[in-house]
């Protein structure tokens, strides 16, 4: 079946297409979830594992309910928590990279509005493939209550 496939790509113009198609990073993402928010609270996180079949990197997201998306990283300094931006994480091939409470999370920031758990949040995430080429994978992330611990 592959070789059928290959032989006819070769024949006809789709083939570029085809080879473009070889070099995409095929993300897939499990378990997204968000921190659901309390009234005038403006921003929140999001949460998920994504896994890359290729090397790639996350160099972004956005989402139509906040006005700024960033990718973060938490980390105890000092006793104190921080966070700060991660412009770039790399996604190594086939490996599970985990965004998770306390760690690292896409930042939801100038919330449209208050997001209450049962609700779903549409965030895309921008992907570099090794080619530099950039794809865009959507993501469904449930809101979870406010309190709410990582799901297991
Ligand atoms: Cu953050």
């Amino acid at each position: 079946m592959r070789a059928l496939a290959l032989a006819l790509a070769l024949l006809c113009e789709p083939a570029v297409a085809q080879v473009t198609a070889q070099v995409t990073a095929q993300v897939t993402v499990k378990g997204a979830w968000v921190r659901g928010t309390v009234p005038a609270q403006t921003a929140t996180g999001a949460f998920m594992e994504i896994t890359a079949g290729r090397a790639a990197v996350l160099v972004g997201a956005e989402s139509p309910l906040a006005g700024i998306v960033e990718i973060h990283e938490s980390k105890l300094v000092n006793n104190v928590m921080q966070m700060r931006e991660v412009p770039r994480l790399p996604l190594p091939a086939g490996k599970a990279v985990a965004l998770k409470p306390g760690g690292l999370h896409v930042m939801l920031i100038d919330l449209a509005r208050p997001l209450s758990a049962g609700d779903s949040v549409p965030i895309r995430l921008r992907i570099e493939n090794a080619d530099k080429s950039i794809e865009t994978v959507e993501v469904s992330a449930r809101v979870r209550p406010l309190g709410a611990a990582a799901p297991k």
